[in-house]
């Protein structure tokens, strides 16, 4: 019998190569899209099957983790061996603008599922897109398994309330549910308003003369930035282990956005020349400026560095990151080009 796995969140950047990866493991994925005005299922189109195809493996249904109906009719209904919870309002700036929306999603969608796990199926296997926005104000560096959390959004402790609670209904209700610490990782499902792919975008739309100027918020804070695909794969066998247990993913190198620029700008021949400082520090191109710092991205409060140590999961997983930053920029660079329709 084939492997059965439920994923909330299939219609994002990760849904998306988690399903492709799942399915090549020869598993059925059945995954929940939202309802929403315009179709979200972009990512995973080339994925599709026709209803009525024989020996379907990739379906699709409606839920929402805030409507704890949904949740405990797909689960009950599909009755999967592995769920993968990446549903999330996972934009840390939005969620200082929509604080009890992300909490409501990310806290208490995470709850609701593990609800069902235990009152349904305590065999589930449950894993949950946990963060290293947890570390926050980092109290070590580099940041592994074992580090105090010190989250510094609404969308991080909303998401140390859904890691908290993995924990404990494992412990308390015995059942196979585990952390997935996860370092930030971009690829060219990246959703547009997250810094590298804003800035991938912004560049090409320079390059290719179809937009004057970028804006953007802290160019200084680090992130240490891996491949989507890497990630997924590491979800995956945090699963197949035989104990639950938590693990950071990380590529355990880190840059600055300022230098995820330049990477990017260089690898599409625009000679960026930066002047002045603070909000009126500019890139400019030819004499003209090209890239601004804006205000109104700038957070509340910063996550000004991210290093994961993930030596946990090098060890115990047999897993490494095999993308590293440039082969990151060239991905996003080539898909941009390739899809780039003048808009
Ligand atoms: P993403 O592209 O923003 O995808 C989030 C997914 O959650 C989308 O499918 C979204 O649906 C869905 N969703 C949002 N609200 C929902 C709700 N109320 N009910 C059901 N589904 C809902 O995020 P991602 O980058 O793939 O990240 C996946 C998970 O990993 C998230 O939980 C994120 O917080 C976490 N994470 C990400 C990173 C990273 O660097 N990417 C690092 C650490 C942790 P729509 O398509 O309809 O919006
Ligand atoms: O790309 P970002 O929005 O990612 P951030 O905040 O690190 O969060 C991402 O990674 C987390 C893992 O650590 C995930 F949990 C989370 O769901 C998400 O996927 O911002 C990266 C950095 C920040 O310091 C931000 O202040 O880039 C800075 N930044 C500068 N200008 C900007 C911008 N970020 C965005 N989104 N837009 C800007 O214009």
């Amino acid at each position: 019998m084939k492997k059965k796995a439920l994923i909330f969140g299939v219609t994002g950047q990760d849904g998306a190569y988690l399903s492709k990866f799942l399915l090549k493991k020869n598993y059925v994925v059945h995954g929940v899209k939202r309802k929403t005005s315009l179709i979200n299922t972009k990512r995973i189109d080339d994925i599709y099957e026709e209803p009525n195809k024989k020996k379907k493996s990739f379906f699709l249904h409606f839920g929402d983790v805030i409507d704890y109906g949904s949740v405990f009719n797909l689960i009950t209904t599909i009755k999967p061996d592995e769920i993968y919870n990446l549903s999330a309002q996972s934009h840390v700036a939005v969620s200082f603008e929509i604080p009890e929306y992300t909490a409501n999603t990310n806290a208490l969608g995470a709850l609701r599922i593990l609800e069902v796990i235990k009152n349904f199926n305590k065999k589930i296997k449950f894993y949950q897109a946990g963060t290293s926005e947890l570390f926050g104000k980092v109290q070590e560096i580099p940041q592994n398994e074992n580090t105090k959390f010190y989250p510094r959004s609404p969308y991080a402790v909303s998401k140390l309330f859904a890691h908290w609670i993995t924990v404990n209904y494992r412990e308390a209700h015995d059942i196979f549910a585990a952390n997935g610490i996860l370092f930030n990782h971009e690829s060219p499902l990246r959703g547009e308003t997250f810094v590298t792919q804003k800035i991938v975008k912004g560049l090409v739309k320079i390059k290719l003369g179809h937009r004057e100027k970028l804006l953007l918020g802290n160019i200084y804070s680090k992130r240490d930035w891996g491949h989507a695909q890497d990630y997924v794969e590491g979800m995956w066998k945090i699963l197949q282990q035989r104990k639950p247990k938590d693990y950071v993913l990380a590529t355990g190198k880190t840059f600055t956005v300022k230098y995820f620029i330049k990477k990017v700008s260089e690898k599409l021949n625009l000679k960026l020349v930066w002047k002045g400082k603070g909000l009126k520090e500019k890139a400019y191109l030819n004499g003209k400026p090209v890239i601004e710092i804006n205000k109104r991205y700038f957070r509340p409060s910063e996550v000004d560095l991210l290093i994961g140590d993930a030596r946990k999961a090098r060890k115990e997983l047999n897993w490494k990151p095999k993308k590293n930053l440039d082969s990151i920029i060239d991905d996003m660079i080539f898909y941009e080009k390739k899809n780039f329709n003048g808009k």
